[in-house]
Protein backbone atom coordinates (compact mmCIF):
# COMPACT_ATOMS: atom_id res chain seq x y z
CA UNK A 1 0.00 0.00 0.00
CA UNK A 2 3.03 2.16 0.88
CA UNK A 3 4.03 1.46 -2.50
CA UNK A 4 1.29 2.81 -4.12
CA UNK A 5 0.52 5.44 -2.38
CA UNK A 6 3.65 7.28 -3.67
CA UNK A 7 2.89 6.53 -6.84
CA UNK A 8 -0.50 7.33 -6.78
CA UNK A 9 0.42 10.74 -6.21
CA UNK A 10 1.87 11.01 -9.50
CA UNK A 11 0.21 8.84 -11.51
CA UNK A 12 -1.51 11.69 -13.46
CA UNK A 13 1.87 13.08 -14.47
CA UNK A 14 3.16 12.71 -18.00
CA UNK A 15 6.43 12.21 -17.18
CA UNK A 16 5.85 9.56 -14.93
CA UNK A 17 3.75 7.15 -17.44
CA UNK A 18 6.82 5.36 -18.19
CA UNK A 19 7.87 4.43 -14.44
CA UNK A 20 4.17 3.98 -13.40
CA UNK A 21 3.30 1.49 -15.69
CA UNK A 22 6.30 -0.76 -14.49
CA UNK A 23 4.99 0.20 -10.84
CA UNK A 24 1.64 0.34 -11.75
CA UNK A 25 1.48 -3.28 -12.61
CA UNK A 26 3.03 -4.03 -9.12
CA UNK A 27 0.33 -1.97 -7.48
CA UNK A 28 -2.51 -3.85 -9.47
CA UNK A 29 -1.24 -7.39 -8.39
CA UNK A 30 -1.19 -6.13 -4.77
CA UNK A 31 -4.31 -4.09 -5.01
CA UNK A 32 -6.56 -5.90 -7.67
CA UNK A 33 -9.62 -6.85 -5.40
CA UNK A 34 -9.71 -3.78 -3.58
CA UNK A 35 -11.53 -0.29 -4.69
CA UNK A 36 -8.26 1.23 -4.74
CA UNK A 37 -6.79 -1.54 -6.98
CA UNK A 38 -9.64 -0.49 -9.60
CA UNK A 39 -8.74 3.09 -9.36
CA UNK A 40 -5.28 2.53 -10.17
CA UNK A 41 -6.20 -0.26 -12.58
CA UNK A 42 -8.54 2.86 -14.70
CA UNK A 43 -5.31 5.44 -14.25
CA UNK A 44 -3.31 2.68 -16.03
CA UNK A 45 -4.49 2.03 -18.81
CA UNK A 46 -5.28 6.37 -19.25
CA UNK A 47 -1.47 6.10 -18.46
CA UNK A 48 -0.60 3.28 -20.82
CA UNK A 49 -3.21 5.21 -23.78
CA UNK A 50 -1.14 7.99 -22.67
CA UNK A 51 2.23 6.33 -23.04
CA UNK A 52 1.65 5.14 -26.39
CA UNK A 53 0.69 8.38 -27.71
CA UNK A 54 4.05 9.72 -26.26
CA UNK A 55 6.15 6.95 -26.90
CA UNK A 56 9.08 9.10 -25.55
CA UNK A 57 8.49 10.63 -22.27
CA UNK A 58 9.83 14.21 -22.30
CA UNK A 59 9.69 15.35 -18.57
CA UNK A 60 11.03 15.53 -15.03
CA UNK A 61 11.80 12.06 -13.79
CA UNK A 62 8.54 10.32 -11.85
CA UNK A 63 10.01 10.36 -8.53
CA UNK A 64 10.85 14.15 -8.12
CA UNK A 65 7.21 15.84 -7.27
CA UNK A 66 8.24 19.16 -6.56
CA UNK A 67 11.22 19.43 -8.40
CA UNK A 68 9.48 18.90 -11.55
CA UNK A 69 8.57 22.88 -12.98
CA UNK A 70 5.44 24.23 -14.54
CA UNK A 71 6.22 22.82 -18.31
CA UNK A 72 7.12 19.48 -16.99
CA UNK A 73 10.67 20.17 -16.90
CA UNK A 74 13.62 20.05 -13.98
CA UNK A 75 12.48 23.06 -11.04
CA UNK A 76 15.36 23.87 -9.11
CA UNK A 77 18.87 22.95 -8.13
CA UNK A 78 20.08 19.50 -9.45
CA UNK A 79 22.88 19.49 -6.34
CA UNK A 80 20.63 21.20 -3.47
CA UNK A 81 22.58 21.32 -0.37
CA UNK A 82 26.18 21.36 -2.10
CA UNK A 83 27.36 24.82 -1.82
CA UNK A 84 29.63 26.33 -4.12
CA UNK A 85 33.00 24.72 -3.54
CA UNK A 86 35.73 26.96 -1.73
CA UNK A 87 39.66 26.37 -0.60
CA UNK A 88 39.42 26.22 3.00
CA UNK A 89 43.32 24.74 3.53
CA UNK A 90 44.94 21.45 4.85
CA UNK A 91 43.40 21.57 8.12
CA UNK A 92 39.46 21.99 7.28
CA UNK A 93 38.09 18.04 7.73
CA UNK A 94 35.30 19.67 5.05
CA UNK A 95 34.87 16.73 2.84
CA UNK A 96 32.77 19.63 0.69
CA UNK A 97 35.99 21.85 1.07
CA UNK A 98 39.69 22.33 -1.29
CA UNK A 99 42.36 21.76 1.43
CA UNK A 100 45.13 21.77 -1.35
CA UNK A 101 43.74 23.37 -4.63
CA UNK A 102 43.65 27.40 -3.97
CA UNK A 103 42.73 28.19 -7.99
CA UNK A 104 44.13 31.56 -7.30
CA UNK A 105 47.48 30.76 -5.61
CA UNK A 106 50.64 31.36 -7.55
CA UNK A 107 52.86 28.41 -7.45
CA UNK A 108 56.62 28.99 -9.83
CA UNK A 109 55.31 31.81 -11.40
CA UNK A 110 51.89 30.78 -12.44
CA UNK A 111 48.21 30.39 -11.06
CA UNK A 112 47.54 26.70 -9.70
CA UNK A 113 44.13 26.56 -11.71
CA UNK A 114 46.36 27.65 -14.55
CA UNK A 115 48.72 24.81 -14.09
CA UNK A 116 46.34 22.53 -13.66
CA UNK A 117 43.50 23.32 -16.02
CA UNK A 118 41.19 21.19 -14.49
CA UNK A 119 38.11 19.30 -16.46
CA UNK A 120 35.06 17.27 -16.37
CA UNK A 121 34.45 14.22 -17.81
CA UNK A 122 31.14 14.14 -19.37
CA UNK A 123 31.32 10.62 -20.00
CA UNK A 124 32.05 8.81 -16.69
CA UNK A 125 29.90 11.99 -14.16
CA UNK A 126 27.22 11.74 -16.58
CA UNK A 127 26.05 8.64 -18.14
CA UNK A 128 28.24 6.34 -15.83
CA UNK A 129 25.67 4.02 -13.98
CA UNK A 130 28.21 1.88 -12.50
CA UNK A 131 27.19 -1.15 -14.53
CA UNK A 132 29.81 -3.46 -14.99
CA UNK A 133 30.46 -7.01 -16.90
CA UNK A 134 28.47 -8.86 -13.94
CA UNK A 135 25.92 -6.36 -12.87
CA UNK A 136 23.41 -4.24 -13.86
CA UNK A 137 23.57 -0.26 -12.97
CA UNK A 138 23.96 0.77 -9.20
CA UNK A 139 23.55 4.72 -9.59
CA UNK A 140 20.26 6.47 -10.40
CA UNK A 141 20.77 10.08 -10.46
CA UNK A 142 17.65 11.85 -8.92
CA UNK A 143 17.27 14.00 -12.51
CA UNK A 144 17.48 10.72 -14.67
CA UNK A 145 14.44 9.23 -16.37
CA UNK A 146 15.97 6.16 -17.47
CA UNK A 147 15.64 7.41 -21.51
CA UNK A 148 17.94 8.24 -23.66
CA UNK A 149 15.83 11.46 -24.92
CA UNK A 150 16.68 14.39 -26.62
CA UNK A 151 14.93 16.13 -23.35
CA UNK A 152 16.77 13.94 -20.86
CA UNK A 153 20.00 14.73 -22.74
CA UNK A 154 18.96 18.76 -22.30
CA UNK A 155 18.77 18.05 -18.68
CA UNK A 156 21.43 16.33 -18.11
CA UNK A 157 23.28 19.13 -19.50
CA UNK A 158 22.16 21.65 -17.01
CA UNK A 159 23.38 19.35 -14.36
CA UNK A 160 26.32 19.50 -16.18
CA UNK A 161 26.74 22.76 -16.03
CA UNK A 162 25.41 23.24 -12.38
CA UNK A 163 28.56 20.87 -11.52
CA UNK A 164 30.85 22.51 -13.25
CA UNK A 165 30.23 26.01 -11.88
CA UNK A 166 29.90 24.50 -8.08
CA UNK A 167 32.88 22.51 -8.17
CA UNK A 168 34.96 25.87 -9.59
CA UNK A 169 36.04 23.97 -13.48
CA UNK A 170 36.20 25.90 -16.15
CA UNK A 171 36.42 22.85 -18.55
CA UNK A 172 34.40 19.89 -20.01
CA UNK A 173 35.36 16.88 -22.18
CA UNK A 174 32.72 14.79 -24.49
CA UNK A 175 31.60 12.32 -26.81
CA UNK A 176 29.65 13.28 -29.46
CA UNK A 177 27.14 10.33 -28.49
CA UNK A 178 27.88 10.83 -24.88
CA UNK A 179 25.56 14.28 -24.81
CA UNK A 180 22.84 13.35 -27.71
CA UNK A 181 21.29 10.36 -28.67
CA UNK A 182 21.91 8.45 -31.86
CA UNK A 183 19.06 8.96 -34.20
CA UNK A 184 17.72 6.41 -37.42
CA UNK A 185 20.21 8.47 -39.52
CA UNK A 186 23.08 10.17 -39.99
CA UNK A 187 21.26 13.45 -40.18
CA UNK A 188 18.97 12.81 -37.96
CA UNK A 189 21.57 11.82 -35.16
CA UNK A 190 23.50 14.99 -36.33
CA UNK A 191 20.49 17.20 -35.85
CA UNK A 192 19.65 15.86 -32.28
CA UNK A 193 23.86 16.97 -31.59
CA UNK A 194 23.06 20.02 -32.52
CA UNK A 195 19.75 20.92 -30.64
CA UNK A 196 21.66 19.72 -27.74
CA UNK A 197 25.26 21.50 -28.38
CA UNK A 198 23.11 24.87 -28.62
CA UNK A 199 21.83 24.44 -25.63
CA UNK A 200 25.22 23.41 -24.02
CA UNK A 201 26.79 26.69 -25.92
CA UNK A 202 24.67 29.15 -24.09
CA UNK A 203 25.12 27.23 -20.64
CA UNK A 204 28.66 27.73 -20.94
CA UNK A 205 28.54 31.33 -20.78
CA UNK A 206 31.77 33.54 -21.21
CA UNK A 207 33.74 31.54 -18.92
CA UNK A 208 33.50 27.33 -19.53
CA UNK A 209 34.69 25.84 -22.48
CA UNK A 210 34.92 22.24 -23.87
CA UNK A 211 39.11 21.57 -23.43
CA UNK A 212 38.48 18.72 -26.04
CA UNK A 213 35.49 17.03 -27.58
CA UNK A 214 35.47 13.60 -29.26
CA UNK A 215 33.94 11.24 -31.50
CA UNK A 216 32.80 7.80 -30.11
CA UNK A 217 33.70 4.98 -32.39
CA UNK A 218 33.51 2.42 -30.20
CA UNK A 219 30.02 1.31 -29.09
CA UNK A 220 27.97 0.86 -32.28
CA UNK A 221 28.07 -2.33 -33.30
CA UNK A 222 29.20 -1.11 -37.13
CA UNK A 223 32.67 -0.64 -35.13
CA UNK A 224 33.30 -3.89 -33.98
CA UNK A 225 35.98 -4.08 -36.09
CA UNK A 226 37.56 -0.90 -35.85
CA UNK A 227 36.85 2.64 -37.61
CA UNK A 228 39.49 4.38 -39.15
CA UNK A 229 40.39 0.69 -39.27
CA UNK A 230 37.73 -1.55 -39.80
CA UNK A 231 38.02 -3.99 -42.99
CA UNK A 232 34.99 -2.33 -44.11
CA UNK A 233 35.23 0.97 -46.11
CA UNK A 234 31.58 1.49 -45.20
CA UNK A 235 32.47 2.09 -41.74
CA UNK A 236 35.82 4.03 -42.76
CA UNK A 237 33.45 6.54 -44.32
CA UNK A 238 31.04 6.55 -41.62
CA UNK A 239 33.45 7.59 -39.05
CA UNK A 240 34.71 10.00 -41.34
CA UNK A 241 32.03 11.61 -41.36
CA UNK A 242 31.28 11.44 -37.55
CA UNK A 243 34.62 12.75 -36.50
CA UNK A 244 34.06 15.51 -39.16
CA UNK A 245 30.44 16.64 -37.55
CA UNK A 246 32.72 15.96 -33.89
CA UNK A 247 34.85 18.64 -34.87
CA UNK A 248 32.76 20.73 -35.97
CA UNK A 249 30.68 20.81 -33.21
CA UNK A 250 33.82 20.98 -30.65
CA UNK A 251 35.03 24.38 -32.73
CA UNK A 252 31.48 25.38 -32.27
CA UNK A 253 31.42 25.02 -28.33
CA UNK A 254 35.32 26.62 -28.60
CA UNK A 255 37.13 23.60 -27.52
CA UNK A 256 40.90 23.85 -27.24
CA UNK A 257 41.82 20.19 -28.36
CA UNK A 258 40.58 17.19 -29.78
CA UNK A 259 40.78 13.91 -29.24
CA UNK A 260 41.41 10.68 -31.15
CA UNK A 261 41.39 8.20 -29.03
CA UNK A 262 41.57 4.61 -30.96
CA UNK A 263 39.22 2.25 -29.01
CA UNK A 264 38.78 -0.38 -31.57
CA UNK A 265 41.54 0.51 -33.65
CA UNK A 266 43.47 -3.05 -33.09
CA UNK A 267 43.11 -6.33 -33.83
CA UNK A 268 42.30 -9.57 -31.91
CA UNK A 269 44.48 -12.25 -34.17
CA UNK A 270 46.69 -11.40 -37.36
CA UNK A 271 45.78 -14.37 -38.97
CA UNK A 272 43.26 -12.51 -40.08
CA UNK A 273 44.33 -8.76 -39.88
CA UNK A 274 46.50 -6.82 -42.59
CA UNK A 275 48.13 -4.51 -39.98
CA UNK A 276 50.21 -2.89 -42.54
CA UNK A 277 46.84 -1.52 -44.75
CA UNK A 278 44.85 -0.67 -41.38
CA UNK A 279 48.08 1.49 -40.03
CA UNK A 280 48.28 3.13 -43.80
CA UNK A 281 44.46 3.64 -43.20
CA UNK A 282 44.54 5.38 -39.69
CA UNK A 283 47.35 7.54 -41.67
CA UNK A 284 44.84 8.51 -44.19
CA UNK A 285 41.99 8.84 -41.81
CA UNK A 286 44.24 11.41 -39.80
CA UNK A 287 45.28 13.19 -42.71
CA UNK A 288 41.93 13.67 -43.61
CA UNK A 289 41.63 14.80 -40.08
CA UNK A 290 44.13 17.59 -39.91
CA UNK A 291 43.20 18.77 -43.88
CA UNK A 292 39.23 19.06 -42.11
CA UNK A 293 40.71 20.85 -39.09
CA UNK A 294 42.61 23.97 -41.21
CA UNK A 295 39.35 23.73 -43.90
CA UNK A 296 37.17 25.33 -41.06
CA UNK A 297 39.75 27.02 -38.95
CA UNK A 298 39.79 24.90 -35.66
CA UNK A 299 43.08 26.19 -34.10
CA UNK A 300 42.45 23.47 -31.38
CA UNK A 301 45.30 20.99 -31.25
CA UNK A 302 44.68 17.23 -32.31
CA UNK A 303 45.74 14.53 -29.71
CA UNK A 304 46.29 11.19 -30.10
CA UNK A 305 45.44 9.08 -26.63
CA UNK A 306 47.68 6.06 -26.41
CA UNK A 307 46.79 2.90 -24.84
CA UNK A 308 47.54 -0.53 -25.30
CA UNK A 309 44.69 -2.94 -25.37
CA UNK A 310 41.11 -3.13 -23.75
CA UNK A 311 38.65 -3.49 -25.49
CA UNK A 312 40.72 -5.08 -28.72
CA UNK A 313 43.36 -7.67 -27.38
CA UNK A 314 46.24 -5.02 -29.06
CA UNK A 315 45.77 -1.61 -29.54
CA UNK A 316 47.34 0.55 -32.49
CA UNK A 317 48.40 3.38 -30.52
CA UNK A 318 50.12 1.03 -27.88
CA UNK A 319 51.98 3.91 -25.46
CA UNK A 320 53.78 6.85 -25.81
CA UNK A 321 56.74 5.96 -27.76
CA UNK A 322 54.65 3.30 -30.25
CA UNK A 323 52.33 6.29 -31.39
CA UNK A 324 55.16 8.84 -31.75
CA UNK A 325 56.88 6.32 -34.25
CA UNK A 326 53.54 5.91 -35.84
CA UNK A 327 53.47 9.97 -36.45
CA UNK A 328 56.76 10.09 -37.73
CA UNK A 329 56.66 7.19 -39.84
CA UNK A 330 53.74 8.93 -41.92
CA UNK A 331 55.09 12.88 -41.41
CA UNK A 332 52.41 13.69 -38.89
CA UNK A 333 55.03 14.74 -36.30
CA UNK A 334 53.68 18.56 -36.52
CA UNK A 335 50.09 18.11 -36.58
CA UNK A 336 49.53 16.32 -33.57
CA UNK A 337 50.22 16.01 -29.84
CA UNK A 338 49.64 13.31 -27.08
CA UNK A 339 46.81 12.77 -24.42
CA UNK A 340 48.73 10.62 -21.99
CA UNK A 341 46.35 8.24 -19.51
CA UNK A 342 47.79 7.64 -16.73
CA UNK A 343 45.50 4.51 -16.26
CA UNK A 344 46.71 3.84 -20.05
CA UNK A 345 50.19 4.11 -19.02
CA UNK A 346 50.47 1.57 -16.40
CA UNK A 347 48.07 -0.98 -18.64
CA UNK A 348 51.24 -0.41 -21.10
CA UNK A 349 54.00 -1.59 -18.44
CA UNK A 350 55.23 1.65 -17.92
CA UNK A 351 54.83 4.54 -15.18
CA UNK A 352 52.57 7.60 -15.67
CA UNK A 353 55.47 9.48 -15.40
CA UNK A 354 57.91 7.07 -17.96
CA UNK A 355 54.77 8.36 -20.54
CA UNK A 356 54.42 11.44 -19.84
CA UNK A 357 58.49 12.36 -20.27
CA UNK A 358 58.41 9.76 -23.10
CA UNK A 359 56.38 12.79 -24.73
CA UNK A 360 57.61 15.35 -22.91
CA UNK A 361 60.53 14.72 -24.33
CA UNK A 362 59.57 14.63 -27.72
CA UNK A 363 57.72 17.75 -27.64
CA UNK A 364 54.46 16.01 -28.16
CA UNK A 365 53.39 16.69 -24.53
CA UNK A 366 49.49 17.73 -25.21
CA UNK A 367 47.07 16.92 -22.24
CA UNK A 368 46.64 14.45 -19.48
CA UNK A 369 43.65 12.33 -18.28
CA UNK A 370 43.96 11.95 -14.88
CA UNK A 371 43.57 8.95 -13.71
CA UNK A 372 44.93 6.13 -11.93
CA UNK A 373 44.38 1.84 -11.92
CA UNK A 374 44.47 -0.72 -9.32
CA UNK A 375 47.72 -2.25 -8.79
CA UNK A 376 45.88 -5.07 -8.40
CA UNK A 377 43.32 -4.72 -11.36
CA UNK A 378 44.80 -5.45 -14.85
CA UNK A 379 42.62 -3.25 -16.45
CA UNK A 380 41.50 0.15 -17.07
CA UNK A 381 40.05 0.98 -13.46
CA UNK A 382 40.01 4.85 -14.00
CA UNK A 383 39.95 5.82 -10.47
CA UNK A 384 40.60 9.55 -9.08
CA UNK A 385 44.31 9.70 -8.54
CA UNK A 386 44.97 9.75 -4.49
CA UNK A 387 48.82 8.76 -4.82
CA UNK A 388 50.47 11.87 -3.67
CA UNK A 389 53.71 10.42 -5.28
CA UNK A 390 52.74 9.50 -8.29
CA UNK A 391 50.95 13.27 -8.37
CA UNK A 392 54.55 14.62 -7.58
CA UNK A 393 56.02 12.68 -10.24
CA UNK A 394 53.51 13.37 -12.54
CA UNK A 395 53.11 17.46 -11.87
CA UNK A 396 57.34 17.64 -11.83
CA UNK A 397 56.80 16.32 -16.19
CA UNK A 398 54.39 19.11 -16.44
CA UNK A 399 56.34 21.76 -14.77
CA UNK A 400 59.58 21.04 -17.00
CA UNK A 401 56.62 20.79 -20.10
CA UNK A 402 56.15 24.62 -18.74
CA UNK A 403 52.22 23.81 -17.96
CA UNK A 404 50.21 21.60 -20.09
CA UNK A 405 48.07 24.70 -22.47
CA UNK A 406 46.40 24.56 -24.12
CA UNK A 407 45.53 21.07 -22.78
CA UNK A 408 45.14 20.31 -19.37
CA UNK A 409 43.95 17.64 -16.73
CA UNK A 410 40.67 15.98 -17.81
CA UNK A 411 39.57 13.27 -15.35
CA UNK A 412 38.99 10.79 -17.09
CA UNK A 413 37.99 8.70 -13.45
CA UNK A 414 34.43 7.60 -12.48
CA UNK A 415 33.28 6.54 -9.25
CA UNK A 416 33.39 3.41 -7.59
CA UNK A 417 30.21 0.90 -8.02
CA UNK A 418 29.41 1.01 -4.80
CA UNK A 419 29.63 5.08 -4.57
CA UNK A 420 26.13 5.77 -4.98
CA UNK A 421 25.18 8.98 -3.80
CA UNK A 422 25.02 12.30 -5.37
CA UNK A 423 27.48 13.96 -3.02
CA UNK A 424 30.17 10.94 -4.34
CA UNK A 425 30.21 13.03 -7.44
CA UNK A 426 31.39 15.75 -5.99
CA UNK A 427 33.87 14.55 -3.76
CA UNK A 428 35.49 12.00 -5.95
CA UNK A 429 36.92 15.16 -7.75
CA UNK A 430 37.74 17.63 -4.99
CA UNK A 431 39.92 14.49 -3.85
CA UNK A 432 41.30 14.01 -7.14
CA UNK A 433 41.71 18.11 -7.65
CA UNK A 434 43.55 18.17 -4.18
CA UNK A 435 46.09 14.95 -5.04
CA UNK A 436 47.28 16.89 -8.13
CA UNK A 437 47.38 20.30 -6.27
CA UNK A 438 49.39 18.44 -3.55
CA UNK A 439 51.50 17.05 -6.52
CA UNK A 440 52.36 20.50 -7.22
CA UNK A 441 53.34 22.23 -3.98
CA UNK A 442 55.45 18.99 -3.68
CA UNK A 443 57.02 19.60 -7.12
CA UNK A 444 57.56 22.75 -6.89
CA UNK A 445 59.05 22.00 -3.56
CA UNK A 446 61.76 19.87 -5.11
CA UNK A 447 62.87 22.17 -7.82
CA UNK A 448 63.14 25.16 -5.38
CA UNK A 449 65.25 22.94 -2.95
CA UNK A 450 66.91 21.99 -6.31
CA UNK A 451 68.96 19.22 -4.34
CA UNK A 452 67.45 16.09 -6.68
CA UNK A 453 68.20 17.83 -10.04
CA UNK A 454 71.61 18.81 -8.35
CA UNK A 455 72.15 14.76 -7.94
CA UNK A 456 71.07 13.89 -10.94
CA UNK A 457 73.40 16.70 -12.66
CA UNK A 458 76.50 15.02 -10.68
CA UNK A 459 75.37 11.91 -11.56
CA UNK A 460 76.23 12.52 -15.81
CA UNK A 461 79.05 15.77 -14.76
CA UNK A 462 81.83 13.40 -16.55
CA UNK A 463 80.02 15.10 -19.33
CA UNK A 464 80.27 18.68 -18.74
CA UNK A 465 83.98 17.88 -20.07
CA UNK A 466 85.19 19.00 -23.49
CA UNK A 467 85.03 15.07 -24.42
CA UNK A 468 81.99 14.87 -22.92
CA UNK A 469 80.82 17.99 -25.02
CA UNK A 470 82.11 16.46 -28.48
CA UNK A 471 80.13 13.47 -27.56
CA UNK A 472 77.11 15.46 -26.89
CA UNK A 473 77.88 17.49 -29.88
CA UNK A 474 78.69 13.87 -32.14
CA UNK A 475 82.27 14.70 -33.07
CA UNK A 476 84.15 12.06 -30.62
CA UNK A 477 84.62 8.77 -33.18
CA UNK A 478 85.36 5.55 -32.43
CA UNK A 479 89.50 5.88 -32.56
CA UNK A 480 89.53 8.74 -30.42
CA UNK A 481 87.03 7.14 -27.53
CA UNK A 482 89.73 4.35 -27.71
CA UNK A 483 92.79 6.50 -27.83
CA UNK A 484 91.69 7.98 -24.68
CA UNK A 485 90.31 4.91 -22.92
CA UNK A 486 93.94 3.50 -23.51
CA UNK A 487 95.22 6.16 -21.80
CA UNK A 488 92.73 6.53 -18.57
CA UNK A 489 92.86 2.54 -18.05
CA UNK A 490 89.49 1.17 -16.18
CA UNK A 491 86.46 3.38 -15.99
CA UNK A 492 85.49 4.59 -12.22
CA UNK A 493 82.01 4.41 -11.90
CA UNK A 494 80.04 6.51 -9.14
CA UNK A 495 77.25 5.18 -7.06
CA UNK A 496 73.93 6.48 -8.67
CA UNK A 497 72.49 7.07 -5.41
CA UNK A 498 68.79 6.05 -5.67
CA UNK A 499 68.19 5.44 -2.39
CA UNK A 500 69.20 8.81 -1.70
CA UNK A 501 67.13 10.28 -4.35
CA UNK A 502 64.25 8.61 -2.78
CA UNK A 503 64.66 10.28 0.60
CA UNK A 504 64.65 13.67 -0.85
CA UNK A 505 61.90 12.77 -3.09
CA UNK A 506 59.69 11.52 0.19
CA UNK A 507 61.04 14.35 2.20
CA UNK A 508 58.74 17.03 -0.23
CA UNK A 509 55.60 14.67 0.14
C1 LIG B 1 39.05 4.94 -22.68
C2 LIG B 1 39.50 6.29 -22.98
C3 LIG B 1 38.41 7.24 -23.42
C4 LIG B 1 39.01 8.44 -24.09
C5 LIG B 1 38.04 9.22 -24.91
O1 LIG B 1 39.75 4.14 -22.10
O2 LIG B 1 40.19 6.79 -21.89
O3 LIG B 1 37.61 7.60 -22.35
O4 LIG B 1 39.60 9.30 -23.18
O5 LIG B 1 37.48 8.47 -25.91
NI1 LIG C 1 40.88 8.79 -21.68
NI1 LIG D 1 40.78 5.15 -20.44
Amino acid sequence: MVVCACFSSLCLSKASTFLFIKSGLVCMMLENRSMSGRVLLLLLSVNVISFIVNAVPETCPADLGEKCGEDGEWGGEFFPGIPKIKYEGPSSKNPLAYKWYNAEEVILGKKMKDWLRFSVAFWHTFRGTGADPFGAPTKYWPWEDGTNSIAMAKRRMRANFEFLNKLGVDRWCFHDRDIAPDGKTLQETNSNLDEVVALAKELQGDKIRPLWGTAQLFLHPRYMHGAATSSELGVYAFAAAQVKKAMEVTHYLGGENYVFWGGREGYQTLLNTDMERELDHLARFLEAAVAYKKKIGFNGTLLIEPKPQEPTKHQYDWDAATTLNFLRKYGLLGEFKLNIECNHATLSGHSCHHDLETARINGLLGNIDANTGDPQVGWDTDQFMTDIGEATMVMLSVIKNGGLAPGGFNFDAKLRRESTDVEDLFIAHISGMDTLARGLRNAAKLIEDGSLAELVRKRYSSFDTELGGQIEAGKADFEMLEKNVMEWGEPKVASAKQELAEMIFQSAL
